[in-house]
């Protein structure tokens, strides 16, 4: 699938902005036709945004089951003759649509685009109404899962992630042109012969039999490089500038199908000229061993919640800049493309992730409540969840390959990893996403319930990534004996020859907490002390590759004891004013300063 752009020959009507929105807490609104006609009791929501913090009202907030979004829209006039696309970056957790009274198209995982010809469903110049119903409730076979329970007091929704469960329509919405010959799909690879950059590309087309295909490659400066025809084929270029971290170079490789002199489509992608490679214990881009600095983040805003915005993404990438992070994981789902494309802009590396998270019945006793399931079993996590995860798997790579800045797949975040079941489960995924690309490592990121020789997954990694809490969650307050039990561990993990990367430590903070003993959590003198003492141990162990704290910012959780008005890991605040911890990073990583 192709994004959605405007270019010469393709042209893109934003259908953002409110659209009319209703719940449907009595499941009525499929067999009662509520596409068939404008919804009644609608109010206005906001698109893109998550719904559940924009009404002030608990029922919106903790809903779960069917909700409604409706708008009507001109279909451009000048589009007659043209093949209409409505596009979808993302519907949490599942959705369906109707164009007028005509079922078009249905997808479920919350976090990847998708879209549907709707050209025999509208015309040029006239108004159509379209409908979605989205459901966010979470089972068994979605990814990530979740139980609906009967309780005294009603329904409830669990589910074992430790972030709120926002849904609605979260990303751009788009109605958009092509010709009826158009571009489906591009995959871009690229290598390096010395000082010259390999660009390996394979297109696909429909209805192009009988027109030419052809490739522009143009520099940032709009200067054609080179170029070639046929739907795949190899450009060489001399003196390439690469992609590198810090250095987000990006070429552009214009792809055209012509009719003689005629372009009848063209459409745009951006190219970085990168290697990477995992080689021993290091992992290399352009051959250069590279050590990443950052954080796991979210997608957690006020009042929008997972909405993207803009504004918070630019902010965000600022604040990065400011503290020395060159990179980031998308825990625990893929993040909107505007992010993906502006870290390839900005030189930010990426660990991209699946939605896979939760997938363990040992964790959070304490936070979440006793579990009461077994992980793996053919009630609960079965052959029917694999598939679902494997085409997660497959919509991530399908919509992500094409991004210099992501280097690294994840297909899970702490899953139950210690039990044969999990190797089952697990085996054939990793499979899937080499299978959908050859060209990037993949791993998953590992719990600290499954220590080094019991974990059953990692030996399908080419990377070990490694999320502990020695100093939070264990050795609570004594940092000696945290420092003492993680260098064992890790130099345990080590001994596997694989590159390691921490993509999680990290210590609740309430800011405007002091203590002077700084042996007190949820100071910021311990956040301080905390990181330090977990530095001190990568330090001395030469395959650790990266440090990704936890988390970027505060952000928004279920209640529970653990919690105080959210997740507090945050080295900035919800709304991004640094602790103690986040001048502390800096120091660390501002190799310039
Ligand atoms: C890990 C999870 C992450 C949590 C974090 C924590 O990967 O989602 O938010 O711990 O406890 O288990 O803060």
């Amino acid at each position: 699938m192709l994004r959605p752009q405007d270019t010469s020959t393709r042209e893109r009507k934003s259908l953002n902005g409110l659209w009319q929105f209703a719940l449907d807490p009595n499941a009525e609104g499929r067999t009662g036709r509520w596409f068939a006609e404008r919804l009644s009791d609608a109010r206005e929501m906001a698109v893109p945004a998550s719904f559940n913090d924009i009404a002030a009202d608990a029922p919106v907030r903790d809903y779960f089951g069917d909700v409604w979004y409706q708008r009507t829209v001109w279909v451009p006039r000048g589009w007659q003759g043209q093949r209409i696309v409505l596009h979808f970056e993302s519907a949490t957790h599942r959705a369906t649509v109707w164009v007028n009274e005509t079922e078009v198209v249905s997808h479920q995982g919350g976090y990847t685009p998708f879209e549907v010809d709707i050209t025999d469903q509208v015309s040029a110049g006239e108004e159509v109404r379209i409908t979605a119903v989205v459901d966010n409730t979470l089972n068994w076979q979605s990814i990530p899962p979740g139980v609906i329970e009967d309780t005294p007091a009603g329904k409830r929704q669990r589910y074992w992630h430790d972030f709120f469960n926002y849904a609605g329509i979260h990303r751009n919405v788009w109605l958009y042109a092509t010709n009826p010959a158009h571009f489906t799909d591009v995959t871009i690879m690229t290598d390096l012969d010395g000082a010259t950059g390999v660009i390996s590309y394979t297109a696909e087309a429909d209805g192009a039999d009988s027109l030419e295909s052809r490739v522009i490659l143009r520099d940032a400066d709009s200067s054609e490089v080179a170029s070639g025809s046929g739907l795949s084929g190899t450009l060489n270029v001399p003196d390439v500038h690469k992609w590198a971290p810090g250095d987000g170079y990006l070429y552009d490789l214009e792809l055209q199908l012509a009719d003689g002199d005629t372009v009848v489509d063209s459409y745009h992608q951006s190219v970085g000229v990168r290697t990477v490679q995992v080689d021993g214990i290091r992992f290399l881009i352009n051959g250069e061993p590279i050590y990443f600095t950052g954080f796991g983040k979210h997608e957690d805003v006020p009042v929008i919640g997972k909405g993207h915005n803009d504004a918070y993404l630019l902010h965000d990438f600022e604040l990065l800049k400011w503290i020395g992070a060159n990179s980031f994981r998308t825990s625990h789902y893929p993040y909107s493309e505007e992010v993906i494309d502006y870290a390839d802009r900005q030189g930010i590396v990426l660990i991209d992730e699946t939605a896979a998270v939760g997938l363990n019945m040992g964790l959070g006793g304490g936070i979440f409540g006793g579990q009461g399931y077994q992980t793996f079993s053919p009630e609960t996590a079965n052959d029917a969840t694999r598939e679902v995860h494997a085409q997660a798997i497959r919509e991530l790579i399908a919509r992500d390959k094409n991004h210099p800045s992501v280097v690294l797949w994840s297909i899970a975040n702490e899953p139950e990893s210690d039990t044969e079941g999990a190797e089952n489960y697990f085996r054939p995924l990793f499979d899937v996403a080499r299978e959908a690309d050859p060209t990037r490592p993949v791993g998953f990121v590992n719990v600290m319930l499954a220590p080094h020789g019991k974990c059953r997954v990692s030996q399908f990694g080419d990377v070990l990534m490694l999320n502990r809490y020695y100093g939070w969650y264990v050795n609570t307050g004594d940092l000696a004996a945290a420092e003492l039990a993680w260098e064992e561990e890790l130099t345990a993990w080590a001994g596997e020859g694989k590159p390691i990367i921490i993509t999680e430590y990290g210590a609740d903070t309430y800011p405007g907490l002091h203590s002077l003993a700084a042996e007190n959590p949820w100071s910021e003198e311990y956040q301080v002390e905390y990181l330090d003492m977990n530095h001190r141990v990568f330090d001395r162990i030469d395959a650790v590759v990266g440090e990704q704290v936890w988390n970027f910012a505060d952000f928004t959780t279920t209640s529970g004891i653990m919690r105080v008005g959210g997740n507090k890991k945050g080295v900035f605040t919800r709304d991004r004013q640094p602790k103690a911890a986040a001048h502390y990073l800096r120091g660390r990583w501002r190799k310039d300063l």
